[in-house]
């Protein structure tokens, strides 16, 4: 009946129509054969067999188990840990932390993330770039081959534990950050916070005296008692009554006991601090200490000290330089040899170097 009528209204209108023929039931898009992607469909690899797609289409390899949140891989394996969120890894595939400032170019970090620069070399193990990229080597502390491309730093501050390890002053030469005089042998370095000083095979029961003038003068005996003191302090029965320097600072420590003194601007000394500050370690026969420069407004830009131990009857000995007077001074001995430090800026003088007069 409907068949009929419809031939009927074409043959009305226009008889140079063709008859349309009966048509089937309509055919419908490809058969799915797994999981439909909802936006974009793969086009390289398996279908996904855990989460789909939502932003871009993976070109490379299949995801593993977590979907990439905003950059589709393009070149290396999957993920395998952590997604990467900026900026894209062009070549390996990290393994443990994602990167969050700098492009990896080569070579996968295998610890540690890079904070600052990208490295343009080799990868560092250990530590952390925090500033200037590496051009040849990676970052150890302070060596020969960086001093080019990088400021000098003071280098790792010494442990105070009684026990002085392998170069934990800095070069352990004489003359350089280590002075043996007789059988006892004192270590000294320093960085922006503390004075850093080792003795080695002294009785630790037995004082050790260090004085300081953080402005030396030439001659270090001129100016006024405004740049220190030119009589020093009695310990333990000996004293010098004459420096060859102002001092502005006098350290005396022991096992059990430490104190210092500053100048107080009118030739006197001040009351001991004692106890308080820094600190004092001792294993066997060795002691270290280290002195706040806070004491004395912090680091000096040069100074001149020296030092001895003293037996508690008032017996000097393990003078540095040597041209102390050592055994029994009394007090009223002078002390005229010192040790000049004139820079003590990172890379500057060495402690030891340079013994006056
Ligand atoms: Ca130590
Ligand atoms: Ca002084």
């Amino acid at each position: 009946m409907r068949h009929a009528r419809a031939l009927s209204l074409a043959l009305l209108f226009t008889s140079s129509l063709v008859a349309c023929s009966a048509s089937s039931d309509r055919e419908d898009s490809p058969v799915d054969t797994g999981v439909a992607d909802t936006a974009v469909a793969d086009t390289g690899s398996a279908i996904d067999s855990t989460v789909k797609d939502s932003g871009s289409a993976d070109t490379g390899a299949s995801d593993s188990g977590a979907a990439d949140g905003g950059t589709a891989d393009s070149g290396g394996a999957a993920d395998t840990t952590s997604a990467d969120t900026s900026p894209t890894d062009t070549g390996t595939a990290d393994t443990g932390t994602a990167d969050t400032g700098a492009t990896d170019t080569g070579t996968a970090d295998t610890g540690t993330a890079d904070t600052g620069p990208a490295d343009t070399t080799p990868a560092d193990t250990a530590p952390t770039d925090t500033g200037a990229a590496d051009t040849t080597v990676a970052d150890s502390g302070v060596d020969a081959s960086d001093t080019s491309t990088e400021a000098a730093t003071f280098g790792s501050a010494p442990t105070c534990d009684g026990t002085v390890a392998s170069g934990e002053y800095g070069s352990h030469v004489e003359g350089q950050n280590q002075y043996t005089s007789a059988s006892q042998s004192w270590f000294l370095t320093w960085d922006d916070t503390n004075l850093y000083v080792a003795v080695a095979n002294a009785n630790v029961a037995e004082g050790a005296v260090l004085y300081l003038d953080k402005s030396p003068l030439s001659p270090p005996t001129s100016g006024s008692d405004t740049s220190g003191n030119l009589a020093g302090q009695v310990y333990d029965g000996a004293g010098f009554s004459s420096l060859g320097l102002r001092a502005d600072l006098v350290v005396y420590v022991k096992d059990g006991y430490r104190e210092y003194r500053t100048a107080n601007g009118t030739g006197g000394w001040s009351a001991a601090v004692a106890n308080t500050w820094g600190c004092f370690a001792k294993n066997g026969t060795t002691r270290e200490l280290a002195i706040p420069w806070s004491a004395i407004g912090g680091r000096p830009a040069s100074f001149a000290f020296f030092a001895y131990l003293v037996s508690g009857t008032g017996f000097v000995y393990g003078e540095a330089p040597t041209a102390l007077p050592q055994g029994s001074v009394g007090t009223t001995a002078t002390a005229n040899a010192y040790f000049l430090v004139g820079n003590s800026a990172p890379g500057g003088s060495k402690p030891f170097a340079t013994a006056l007069p």
